[in-house]
């Protein structure tokens, strides 16, 4: 089945090797690879499938840093640690103050206000940290600053996690 190919290749080859020398076909072979390694990365294709994982699981997953609302967060994601996004776990009181970060939610394109809760009464969880810090500035800067125990001013002041908890539109 296969011998009429085998003939035509070798009767391309042979008259090929008539026409051109050695050193020439490694010069043009050489070219064209050279020609491609510019012009491959440049062509246009479709990225969509590969972002569309990473992103979906960014809009939706609760447990991922990635996630819209944890966009200034600085703590243990209190929904790895038998809490919710906005539920401490049981055990564990909210702290009575917060951080208030703003973050873009992807589904509306809107800013929203953010309210990062501290959980308070455990050991720190050690689950999931994230520390994204959009606004965030450092200490000299007391009332941009995150990277503080919510905790502080609840009875028991131990850290455990955080939620993130949307209290309205950013205007
Ligand atoms: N807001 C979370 C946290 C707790 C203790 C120390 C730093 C940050």
């Amino acid at each position: 089945m296969w011998n009429w190919f085998d003939q035509f290749s070798e009767n391309q080859a042979r008259t090929l090797a008539t026409q051109i020398s050695r050193r020439n076909a490694l010069n043009r072979i050489s070219r064209l690879m050279v020609g491609a390694a510019f012009i491959l990365p440049v062509l246009p294709f479709d990225r969509s499938t590969a972002n569309a994982a990473g992103v979906n699981k960014a809009k939706d997953d609760a447990t991922a840093c990635e996630y819209w609302r944890y966009c200034a967060i600085d703590g243990f994601l209190c929904s790895c640690c038998g809490g919710s996004l906005t539920q401490c776990p049981p055990g564990t009181d909210a702290s009575k103050v917060s951080w208030i970060g703003t973050c873009q939610n992807p589904n509306d394109g809107k800013d929203y206000l953010v309210s990062y809760n501290d959980c308070c009464g455990k050991t720190a969880c050690g689950k999931c940290l994230c520390n994204t810090n959009v606004g965030e500035r450092p200490g000299y800067s007391l009332g941009k600053h995150n990277d503080v125990n919510w905790c502080m001013s609840n009875d028991n002041s131990m850290f455990h996690c955080t939620t993130a908890s949307v209290i309205g539109l950013a205007e």
